[in-house]
């Protein structure tokens, strides 16, 4: 691997021991049992379910939870890392370990019971139960407040009634964090066991983006649960966009992973590829390109080092989490584009990564809040005036 490429800005100084350990543990895992697999994988439309155990003894669900709760307490950016590495390979199996984690584990890290902690997060961590996180409805997405999702109060427990759709690991999860709104119209959310009668998951096939990953519609009929699905500490919106913080944190760094694969694929190709009698390396136009690219990769890498900090420190406030994942997202996207064009014909196979990374990051940008709703987060917090 170029190290220049790698790090043009000496980022790893700033790095632990640890931390550096722990992305050299999760690149090589990578490297050997995703990398070559992937395009097949996107084409196919399959998730490589027969790694989630693996995932898991690797640490990297809920890596920053406590011992007592399957984690391993490393750093913020230890955690940023992992994604990095993850997204490197595709960016279906780093949404897969952001929703485990940052979403799902996260939720019942910070608003259940100790008992729900307890029956729950081991499980998660080791990768035996899958969890999904259902807040995103058909006609509320950027507005996840206009949910429509009820859980009415039944006897000991709650009535819900609902449709999730674009879930992340819908067809693949035991448990169901679902948000919906309570007889006071207040938003609370609640584990969902998914074989319990009347949730329903169906898997959407028609993506062309994200093609590695797990995405399903949920629909709830009246599916009863008793009082101990409720994440007690949760009341109102907040708590959902509190998850949401953790899992869009995981993309500010994961992005940099799928660029990073983008520059690397394309500098090795521009060394190689003859054209007018040299290699199209040595024409300054694609110089031009490659440098563009790093450039870009360069600013991700720093902004994402900085938030990490901020979150080591307990410092992070997350407009500045909004304006990691909206830029760290676009950059990737317009690194992956340049190492596409870099590429020629082959820029459109996935035989080689770029045009995977970029089909799939048009969905990195949209979700866990698109651009523009990214853009009034962070104009919001400078201006202080509400432009939703
Ligand atoms: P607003 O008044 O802004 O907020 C309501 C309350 O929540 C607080 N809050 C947050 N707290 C923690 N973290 C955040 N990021 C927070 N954002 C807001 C806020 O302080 C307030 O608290 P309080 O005590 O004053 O009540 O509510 P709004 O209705 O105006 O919301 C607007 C908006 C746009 C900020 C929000 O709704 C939003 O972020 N929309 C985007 C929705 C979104 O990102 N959905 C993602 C679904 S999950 C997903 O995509 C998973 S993809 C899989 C993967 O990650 O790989
Ligand atoms: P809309 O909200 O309808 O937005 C449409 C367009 O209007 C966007 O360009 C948006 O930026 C713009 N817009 C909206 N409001 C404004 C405004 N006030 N000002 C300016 N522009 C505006 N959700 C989950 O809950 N859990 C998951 O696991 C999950 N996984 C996903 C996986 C995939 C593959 C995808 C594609 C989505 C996933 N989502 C998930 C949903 C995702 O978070 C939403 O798609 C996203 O928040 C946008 O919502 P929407 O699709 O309803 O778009």
């Amino acid at each position: 691997m170029n190290n220049l490429v790698e790090d043009f800005f000496g980022t790893d100084l700033e790095l632990s021991g640890d931390e550096t350990q722990v992305r050299e543990m999760v690149r090589h895992f990578v490297e050997d049992k995703v990398a070559p697999y992937a395009g097949e994988w996107w084409q196919q439309g399959v998730f490589p379910r027969e790694l989630i155990g693996e995932l898991g003894a690797l640490g990297v669900f809920g890596p920053t939870l406590p011992e007592q709760y399957g984690g391993s307490g490393v750093t913020g950016i230890a955690y940023g890392l992992m994604m990095q590495e993850l997204e490197r390979g595709d960016s279906g199996l780093r949404s897969f370990a952001s929703v485990q984690s940052g979403l799902a584990m996260y939720a019942i890290y910070r608003y259940g019971s100790e008992s729900q902690k307890r029956q729950y997060l081991p499980k998660m961590a080791r990768g035996e139960v899958i969890g999904c996180f259902g807040l995103t409805e058909p006609d509320a997405g950027s507005d996840p407040g206009s949910m429509r999702t009820t859980a009415k109060r039944a006897g000991a427990g709650y009535r819900i009634r609902g449709t999730k759709r674009w879930i992340t690991n819908g067809n693949l999860a035991h448990i169901a964090i679902i948000w919906a709104k309570d007889d006071t119209g207040v938003i609370r959310g609640f584990i969902v066991p998914t074989d319990t009668p009347g949730f329903t998951a169906r898997e959407i096939h028609t993506k062309a983006s994200m093609r590695m990953s797990v995405t399903s519609e949920l629909y709830l009929d009246e599916v009863e649960v008793g009082e101990d699905a409720l994440l007690v500490g949760s009341k109102g919106l907040g708590a959902p966009l509190g998850c949401l913080t953790q899992a869009r944190f995981g993309i500010a760094f994961g992005t940099v992973g799928a660029a990073l694969d983008c520059v690397q694929q394309a500098q090795a190709y521009a060394k190689t590829r003859i054209a007018f009698g040299r290699p199209i390396a040595a024409t300054q136009m694609v110089q031009e390109r490659i440098v563009d690219m790093m450039s870009e990769v360069v600013s991700m890498q720093l902004k994402a080092l900085q938030l990490g900090r901020l979150y080591d420190r307990g410092a992070l406030r997350y407009p500045q989490v909004s304006m990691a994942k909206r830029d760290n997202a676009r950059g990737a996207l317009r690194v992956a584009r340049m190492a596409r064009e870099v590429l020629g014909g082959n820029g459109i196979s996935t035989d080689y990564s770029p045009i995977r990374h970029l089909a799939n990051l048009e969905t990195v940008d949209t979700y866990e809040g698109t651009y523009e709703v990214h853009t009034l987060i962070i104009g919001r917090d400078i201006l202080g005036e509400n432009a939703f």
